[in-house]
């Protein structure tokens, strides 16, 4: 995969992808990174990449001009992967949200292009005419797009194939089966007076199983009743959830 980010600070992307699993992900030659800085496809003597809103009110818009030129110049020198499953993605408040769904989506791509927006928003000519795809990383505001993009490129680019050793499944994990994760334990077995449940000791794989799909049960039911409704159950595991509603109706006294 590459990925292109069109940013007004690119030097914040340095720690994120010179580190970690990213890192490893571009030694393998599994994905590329080129980070543009837009301001460079200004050419007024200031280098503006921004101006005041029309109609008036507080607050600077970001210009078209930089940030198309900037999109078709690297199009423009891309070659042949221009041909294939490609998307420009505006890193914006008002955007979809980003998902582990959508993650997987994304993660279909040849080549992600994002741009990431600031100052109080994008002049609406780049999300209607440059744009193909528009995302947000959650319901809150952040002072712009980058640290946006970079949360979307890690929960893309882990799910490509060869990013994630042996050891570091895919399966299993919050999210994907639409519930939560059990809770792991490593050794001490006995750490501060705190013990590791006796069942994870107890070398018997499949009442493991059992627990730990119980305990992801419980975790999503207390904590995200929400997407506890895309979960697969079968009807033993409704029961345990019915159950717990009981028992929370018996602790309020009902
Ligand atoms: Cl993509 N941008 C900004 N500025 N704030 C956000 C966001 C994006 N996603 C959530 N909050």
């Amino acid at each position: 995969m590459r990925i292109d980010i069109f940013s007004l600070f690119p030097e914040m992307f340095a720690g994120p992808f010179g580190s970690s699993i990213l890192k490893r992900a571009v030694d393998q030659g599994i994905v590329n990174f080129n980070i543009h800085n837009i301001r460079d496809y200004t050419h007024d003597k200031h280098h503006s990449a921004d101006d005041y809103a029309y109609g008036g009110g507080a607050g600077m818009v970001m210009k078209p001009e930089p940030v198309f030129e900037a999109v078709e110049t690297v199009q423009a020198q891309a070659g042949d992967i221009i041909n294939r499953k490609c998307s420009v993605i505006l890193l914006t408040p008002q955007g979809r949200k980003l998902t582990q769904q959508a993650a997987e989506e994304l993660a279909k791509y040849d080549w992600l292009l994002l741009i990431c927006g600031h100052y109080e928003g994008v002049d609406e000519r780049i999300r209607e005419h440059l744009a193909t795809d528009e995302i947000s990383i959650g319901d809150y505001v952040l002072t712009g797009g980058e640290l946006a993009a970079m949360v979307v490129t890690d929960a893309v680019v882990r799910l490509l194939p060869g990013v994630l050793g042996s050891g570091e499944s895919l399966i299993n994990e919050s999210h994907t089966g639409g519930l939560l994760e059990y809770p792991h334990y490593t050794r001490p077995e006995v750490f501060r007076d705190w013990s590791v449940p006796e069942i994870l000791t107890s070398g018997n794989h499949g009442e493991i199983a059992k627990w730990r799909r119980r305990q992801s049960i419980i975790r999503t039911a207390q904590r995200r009743p929400d997407i506890l409704k895309m979960a697969e159950l079968n009807s033993k595991e409704q029961e345990i959830v019915a159950d717990l509603s009981t028992q929370k109706l018996e602790e309020k006294g009902v």
